[in-house]
């Protein structure tokens, strides 16, 4: 009898690895409008980049930025020690987006699982920021530029949300967006550079 508890004991627990293991592996999403860090990685364009180009979609960190979330200089990663190379400015020399300010924009989102979602709000940095430092919350704008709430619904595999890029603008910045999921402690973080 004792043997028999045992191995399903242990058979529960190499399940529940298991079920951690494909879910980490498949979850998630990603930018590719304006494309992100990450996308830039995962199809080639950017080289050097680490496991980020195997799992572009896996950018996931702590919600409740900007008061929580991943700590300044780790926003583009999340706070994942292992994607590092994202938050890594290269000198300012992440291939940029053209944008006209004021234009009006398709702010895409690509989904490996389409969490429960709060909501998705999108920053960019202020005029004057320094694109040879790692983004920090005192380099973006304080409000995010566009919110969208999604009340607790589940997305399409592929989204877009028609915007408004900001005004007053020019020169380098970075667009953040940020995926809020409804129904764990986290959220998505991708970085965009663009060229106004
Ligand atoms: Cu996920």
């Amino acid at each position: 009898m004792r043997i028999k508890i045992g191995a399903a004991v242990v058979g529960l627990a190499v399940a529940g690895v298991s079920f951690l293991a494909t879910g980490s592996a498949t979850s998630h999403g990603y930018t590719d409008s304006p494309i992100s860090r990450q996308k830039l990685c995962a199809n080639g364009t950017v080289t050097g980049c680490g496991n980020i180009q195997w799992e572009p979609q896996s950018v996931e960190g702590p919600k409740g930025f900007p008061g929580a979330g991943p700590a300044d200089g780790k926003i583009c990663s999340g706070g994942n020690g292992t994607f590092a190379q994202l938050d890594d400015p290269r000198n300012g020399a992440w291939p940029a987006t053209k944008l006209t300010a004021g234009q009006g924009y398709g702010f895409r989102w690509q989904f490996t699982a389409r969490h429960a979602t709060s909501d998705f709000r999108y920053y960019i940095t202020k005029n004057g920021w320094d694109s040879s430092k790692p983004l920090t919350r005192a380099a973006l704008e304080s409000q995010p530029f566009m919110t969208v709430p999604y009340g607790n619904q589940q997305p399409p595999a592929t989204l877009t949300h028609q915007g408004t890029v900001p005004t007053q603008k020019s020169g380098r910045h970075i667009i953040l967006a940020v995926w809020n999921v409804a129904d764990t402690t986290n959220a998505f973080y991708a970085c965009s550079d663009v060229q106004f």
